[in-house]
């Protein structure tokens, strides 16, 4: 196939690192966000997203002229689509709103001509991708040898640009032809597997993915709870249940943070309230892991406070959504922190991947672990794993809520 001109709208966590892998990769890029700044500074080689390798292949694709970045969309052959997704809460459920796919999507509208391909990788309800084609009928876009897909992103952040590469890629086209052509065009710089399916599987897909794991994780967290009642650790019940060949439970915690494994759930449950009780029921359970945690802390640092006459001093180890990142979007343990500290107990963090916060105060771990009454550790970053008896602590009470801890 011949290397053609793509246009990636949106330029995030997504739509950034595959624009800039395309145009390392011989492709014409032309890069396109509504956002007037991130334009600017991409363009001055400046980036807006913290993610490992992304710089380099900035740089290389400005300073060659193969990555182009304007907040206008301009003609292509390839457009896809990488704009985000949120969820607006509406009675206690959060609906999906596609309104940037929509807007993409007209934004592209006066470009496309025969033989033209358009993606959308965005994290979608089912029914997204003919939504597109719909609108661009309605538009009065010729469709004829237009090539519509839908391919969702499967990579982990930290680590995009090497997944980007080596995973499988599930590619649902509208028509045959369109998943033929959608992967053709993926296979030129895609190394894992591309997996032809129909765009509603490939939605749903998607989907599926992440509320497996939040349904798993959820499993864990109901079993933490009962474990707790019981007097049983559950890390070793779940290291030895998991044991058996086909069982393979994932990790307790605080609670389902980042932007993703929560939210995307709740994209099925929308689409069909009635039949996913189980999708919702996780939802509800990883939720309440938090709120059960919370009470924890605060029942002991209150009977503390009441047989010492003090308030102790209780250090969170940890505030990111997960362990050995800096990232504090939607963090359950930053929650806990946070709701420790706006309820008037003395708290101090530690998170060695960030450098000050606008709240809590940031201390060191040694200090931590040398002078604190309670101590919770809330997320395994690297740091935080250690043996009890090789550390120096106060008689200080532990709460290792993610199993850091070797005995
Ligand atoms: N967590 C647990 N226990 C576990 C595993 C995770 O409590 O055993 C928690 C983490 O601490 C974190 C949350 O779940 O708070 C989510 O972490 P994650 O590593 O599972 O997921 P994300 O949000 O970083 O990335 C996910 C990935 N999806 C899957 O692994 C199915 C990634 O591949 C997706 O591309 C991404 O969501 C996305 O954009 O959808």
């Amino acid at each position: 196939m011949k290397k053609k001109t793509v246009c990636v709208i949106g330029l995030g966590y997504i739509g950034l690192p595959t624009a800039v892998l395309l145009a390392n990769n011989g492709f014409s890029v032309f890069g396109y966000d509504t956002n007037n700044k991130i334009v600017k500074n991409l363009n001055k080689k400046i980036l807006h997203i913290v993610e490992p390798n992304v710089d380099k292949l900035l740089k290389t694709a400005i300073s060659k002229g193969r990555l182009k970045v304007s907040n206008k969309v301009v003609k292509c052959d390839v457009y896809i689509i990488c704009v985000p997704t949120p969820a607006n809460k509406k009675n206690n459920i959060y609906v999906p709103n596609i309104d940037y796919v929509i807007a993409a999507t007209k934004s592209i509208a006066p470009f496309i001509k025969k033989g033209d391909l358009i993606i959308l990788e965005s994290t979608c309800p089912v029914g997204s991708t003919k939504k597109i084609e719909d609108l661009l009928i309605k538009e009065g876009v010729n469709l004829k040898d237009v090539y519509i897909a839908y391919c969702p992103e499967r990579v982990l952040p930290g680590n995009i640009i090497k997944e980007l590469i080596e995973n499988d890629r599930i590619v649902g086209g509208l028509s045959l032809k369109s998943s033929k052509k959608v992967s053709s065009f993926y296979s030129l710089f895609v190394k894992g597997k591309i997996i032809q399916t129909d765009a509603k599987s490939a939605e749903l897909c998607k989907l599926t993915e992440n509320s497996f794991r939040d349904v798993n994780i959820a499993f864990a967290n109901e079993l933490s709870m009962i474990c707790e009642n019981l007097g049983i650790d559950v890390f070793n019940l779940i290291k030895i249940a998991n044991k058996h060949p086909r069982v393979n439970i994932l990790q307790p915690g605080v609670g389902v943070g980042g932007h993703c494994i929560a939210i995307d759930p709740w994209f099925i449950v929308s689409e069909d309230f009635k039949n996913s009780k189980l999708i919702q029921k996780a939802r509800e359970v990883n939720e309440f892991k938090t709120k059960w945690v919370i009470k924890k802390i605060k029942t002991y640092a209150d009977e503390f406070a009441i047989k010492k006459g003090i308030k102790p001093k209780i250090a969170c180890l940890g505030l990111a959504f997960k362990p050995d990142i800096d990232d504090l979007r939607e963090s359950k343990a930053l929650k806990v922190a946070e709701t420790l500290f706006d309820d008037g107990y003395k708290v101090t963090a530690v998170e060695p991947n960030i450098s000050s916060h606008n709240k809590l105060d940031l201390i060191s771990f040694t200090n931590a672990i040398e002078d604190s009454d309670i101590i919770c550790i809330l997320v395994k970053h690297k740091e935080f794993i250690f043996t009890k008896s090789k550390k120096k602590l106060r008689p200080t009470k532990i709460f290792d809520f993610c199993n850091a801890i070797k005995q």
